[in-house]
């Protein structure tokens, strides 16, 4: 791909528009359409997949008091969600309630092998970390238990098993590795390891402070495209959160193939500028549908749901050359 056509003269468009294109009825879904007795102010990082026809949001719903929800809304075309009149029901069980005191957030649907999970954060105190839960109906849900140490957030399940094993990026926060993208590996879901880095933040330049892991990777033939979050400190005052995407080797992630220089997404647009949180564009889901078009679903500010659209084409273009 280069940036002219084989006569030389027209510029490609890919080489100067934009990556990803807002959706005229941004935000998409916010706290004021969920039932009103629930309290829902936010609803913001929520994960999304398509089951047949059908668009399934996993919400990040959150009240007043900072309690948050997992929350299904339902969509025919992927634009208009509708929530469920009640939130996916937690497990009860003492050793998850003591650790999250309400606080799950984040969730990412993977289908993989006819399962759907959400891997989401459980917080506790100042910690947080990964915890797991299974579906095959979206209105039944098993918890398979936490699945990492504190302290980690921005779990995220491939869609299929890689080298015999389940795989996940994450991101730990703490220690030496604070700020980074690793990958693991699992036979089993619940027990995780072989990890290594793949992709420090110091190597994002637009992202010096920290990065993590998106959407679930989408497969092409060249690789796994990762749409990723990553932060900057803003003259000492404040984050920046944008999105970037990189291209993964399909048998080790661990190697990045190609990295896009520019973020493909960065707040620009009153609702992720206004909000929660200043300036945060965050998503915890891509879809990809079957003419290689992606939708790009995020949390603005911390407060509402929004839809960007992009093909696979246009993220390898900026993987490769933006
Ligand atoms: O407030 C911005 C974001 O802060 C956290 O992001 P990270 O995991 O990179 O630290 C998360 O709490 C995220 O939900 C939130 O949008």
């Amino acid at each position: 791909m280069s940036t002219t056509d084989q006569r030389g003269s027209a510029p490609n468009p890919l080489a100067f528009g934009p990556i990803v294109d807002r959706h005229p009825a941004n935000p998409i879904l916010t706290g004021a359409e969920f039932p009103r007795e629930a309290g829902i102010v936010r609803v913001f990082n929520s994960g999304a997949i398509k089951v047949g026809s059908k668009y399934i949001m996993a919400c990040r719903a959150e009240n007043r008091a900072l309690e948050d929800r997992i929350w299904i809304a339902d969509s025919d075309d992927g634009i208009q969600f509708v929530p469920r009149p009640a939130p996916v029901e937690m497990p009860d069980d003492p050793e998850f309630r003591e650790y999250t005191a309400g606080m799950y957030y984040d969730p990412r649907i993977t289908e993989i092998e006819g399962n759907y999970y959400l891997m989401h954060a459980a917080h506790s105190g100042h910690t947080c970390r990964l915890s797991l839960l299974s579906t095959t109906d979206f209105d039944h849900f098993d918890w398979l238990g936490f699945v990492s140490e504190t302290d980690n957030r921005n779990g995220v399940l491939f869609p299929e098993r890689i080298r015999r094993r389940y795989a996940r990026l994450d991101r730990p926060n703490t220690g030496s590795e604070f700020g980074d993208i690793w990958v693991s590996y699992s036979p089993d879901l619940i027990y995780w390891g072989e990890s290594r880095c793949v992709l420090r933040n110091s190597e994002v330049h637009w992202a010096w402070s920290k990065i993590g892991p998106g959407a679930v990777p989408i497969r092409t033939p060249g690789g796994w495209l990762n749409i990723f979050h990553g932060v900057r400190t803003q003259c000492k005052a404040h984050y920046v959160y944008q999105l970037g995407v990189c291209l993964l080797d399909l048998e080790d992630p661990s190697k990045v193939i190609a990295l896009a220089k520019e973020a493909i997404l960065a707040p620009e647009e009153t609702y992720e500028l206004v909000g929660q949180t200043p300036s945060v564009v965050f998503t915890c889901g891509a879809v990809l549908e079957p003419d290689q078009s992606i939708k790009l679903y995020y949390g603005g500010a911390d407060t509402v749901m929004c839809l960007a659209t992009t093909t696979v084409e246009r993220l390898l273009y900026a993987c490769y050359h933006r």
